[in-house]
């Protein structure tokens, strides 16, 4: 470049791409980066360390990625990744969809091989035209050929990372920028600091006015938090318009805590009746996916007009405007920013002195539920041999309610959705899982994140198998000494330990594993501490001191391997569900 060589034949003082990538991003406030260090980065992650970045190095890119997934859901900052070229790239990207899936903001940034020899496709070394492959898989993706443009590219990838409907972005940065100079003062200069990166975005008087007459009329509301309310950090305006309203709420699995889920207002053990019965349905950073039937079908109260699904009206608030009408008809969408949207609506509502939530309704949703929770609390009290989900997540409710801080991060199928339904959170921003599409894979990564960005314990309950797409970080979770303890409901496979090879031949069928693997020695392998539990009891003595010494800990907890059911609850997805096999 011209740039460097006439700066240093000058004599001046020089910066070069590593030092202006790293002041970039701590001009910005970035503070951890997640990697996976090799050519052509390798010694940015040296320098990043060098000059006071916590540069966490994972095993492998996926867990590094959802790692800066999950501090940019904990921060609304979007968290950095950090891979090699092409197979480091790929692997990274699984994570970066899944962020922008999640609208969880992060940085994924990766070292790229010779333009002009990619571009003619030579044969580099790890040649790939990553920026195009990354392009439909994030929100942007950008690339910078030249040390002066560093400024405007991580203030590019910052700006679309946050604002707006926050997601992944792609940042490519060819191997020939880092050791590219130019004179030190106008590398300062052309560095910037992002003002505003997510400014507030209010909604029209017009859409709050016609949220509010809906509210106002409507004879059985409903609020559903999703987890765009628990990112949008508004949780005093969410509880004001909630306990002003008198309306009963529903949280989705990562709005769980935005309010505790022990509030008088809260129907989760309800959730069938409202959801089957709500006339005006306000919906708060949540989308109307999968995960809440389309809006429409059985869920929703069938689908004969007779019936309530046909007279039901949602409002819907998002920063996204796209979002509305995406499965049905939205009577009132609410375009803004969370807090700007729910203080306003709240604020009408006041102004207008409105009623609280009808009291039939409200008293209906909440007799049911405390009838459920009745119910459940027998089933919990129950105490089988072998243990299994509901005694043993009786124990890890138990730990939430005592230390209510921690961070609870989940996947599997009957290990996720037994420990959503059993297990109370009680603060925003603490349960962690696998959001949108079910991925399986994201917890060590989410657990890192979580323990570096916040310095609380967390606790990760894990499927036996869901453990296994990142149990190779339980090295990284040793390394760095982190306050993570790992429960595996071990149930000896996918779903559960029974299932039969069609086939009779000698190979087990494909949703088992070795029988009674011992996860805790694996654990013990880097140091940390293991241990093989069989009883509520044992497993409450391993968690209690886990919790008090913060070693990096791993229980295996034997359960029942018939317990399970088929793709937990969400069997009617399988192609089959229905028919007899
Ligand atoms: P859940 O899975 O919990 O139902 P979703 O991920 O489907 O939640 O929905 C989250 C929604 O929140 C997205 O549509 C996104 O655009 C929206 N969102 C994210 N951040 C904000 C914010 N600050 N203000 C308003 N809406 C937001
Ligand atoms: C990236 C498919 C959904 S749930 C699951 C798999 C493999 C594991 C369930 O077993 P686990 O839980 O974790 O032992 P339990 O308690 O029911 O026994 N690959 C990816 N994502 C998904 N969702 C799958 C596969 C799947
Ligand atoms: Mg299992």
């Amino acid at each position: 470049m011209s740039t460097d060589t006439s700066a240093t034949a000058a004599g001046q003082e020089t910066i070069d791409g590593f030092q202006l990538v790293i002041d970039a991003l701590k001009l910005n406030g970035v503070k951890n980066i997640y990697c996976v260090p090799g050519i052509p980065i390798t010694d940015l992650s040296r320098k990043m360390q060098k000059e006071g970045l916590r540069v966490i190095s994972f095993r492998h890119e996926q867990h590094a990625g959802n790692a800066a997934s999950a501090e940019g859901f904990l921060t609304k900052l979007p968290g950095i990744a950090l891979t090699v070229s092409a197979p480091g790239f790929l692997n990274g990207l699984t994570a970066l969809a899944n962020a922008t899936t999640n609208c969880f903001p992060m940085i994924l940034i990766s070292g790229s091989s010779e333009r002009e020899i990619v571009d003619l496709q030579q044969g580099d070394y790890e040649e790939m035209d990553q920026l195009a492959i990354a392009k439909p898989l994030c929100k942007a993706a950008f690339r910078v050929l030249h040390a002066e443009d560093i400024g405007v590219g991580i203030a590019r990838a910052i700006r679309a990372a946050v604002s707006g409907r926050p997601g992944g972005v792609y940042l490519d940065l060819p191997a020939k920028l880092m050791p590219q100079e130019m004179p030190l003062a106008a590398g300062m200069a052309s560095l910037i600091k992002v003002v505003d990166a997510a400014p507030a975005q209010i909604p029209s008087d017009e859409s709050v006015q016609r949220a509010i007459e809906l509210l106002k009329n409507a004879k059985r509301p409903l609020i559903i938090l999703g987890k765009g309310a628990a990112y949008a950090q508004a949780d005093s305006a969410v509880k004001d318009l909630i306990e002003m309203s008198g309306i009963p709420y529903l949280p989705m699995s990562m709005a769980k805590g935005l309010l505790p889920d022990t509030h008088a207002q809260c129907a989760s053990a309800a959730r069938s009746y409202v959801l089957a019965e709500a006339d005006v349905v306000m919906l708060v950073g949540a989308r109307l996916n999968w995960l809440l039937s389309h809006g429409k079908g059985k869920t929703w109260g069938g689908k004969t007009p007779a019936n309530a699904a046909a007279n039901r009206q949602f409002i819907q608030i998002d920063i996204s405007p796209t979002e509305a009408d995406s499965n049905v008809a939205i009577a009132a969408p609410v375009v803004g920013d969370i807090g700007s949207c729910v203080a306003q609506i709240a604020k009408g509502l006041k102004l207008g002195n409105a009623p609280k939530a009808n009291a039939e309704w409200t008293k209906a949703v909440f007799d049911k539920r405390d009838a459920n929770v009745a119910k459940m609390a027998i089933t919990l009290e129950a105490n089988p041999s072998p243990m299994n989900y509901q005694s043993s997540l009786a124990v890890i409710k138990k730990t939430m309610k005592a230390h209510p801080n921690t961070i609870l991060v989940n996947e599997g199928a009957n290990a996720l959705d037994f420990t959503r339904s059993i297990v109370d959170m009680y603060q925003p921003r603490k349960r962690l899982d696998v959001g949108t599409w079910g991925i399986m894979g994201i917890g060590m990564g989410f657990a890192v994140a979580a323990a570096v960005t916040t310095g609380e314990q967390v606790l990760a309950v894990e499927g036996d198998s869901a453990f296994g797409f990142s149990g190779m970080e339980v090295e990284t979770v040793c390394r760095y000494n982190l306050p993570v303890c790992i429960v595996i409901m071990n149930n000896n496979g996918i779903y559960k330990g029974t299932d039969k090879n069609l086939s009779g031949g000698a190979d087990v069928a494909p949703t088992l594993f070795v029988k009674d693997a011992r996860y805790d020695l694996m654990m013990q392998a880097f140091g940390g501490v293991g241990v093989t539990v069989r009883t509520p009891v044992e497993l409450d003595a391993a968690i209690q001191a886990a919790f008090t010494s913060r070693k990096p800990t791993l229980i295996n907890a034997v359960i029942d391997e018939t317990a399970g059911t088929e793709s937990g609850r969400i069997t009617s997805l399988n192609p089959t569900a229905g028919k007899k096999s």
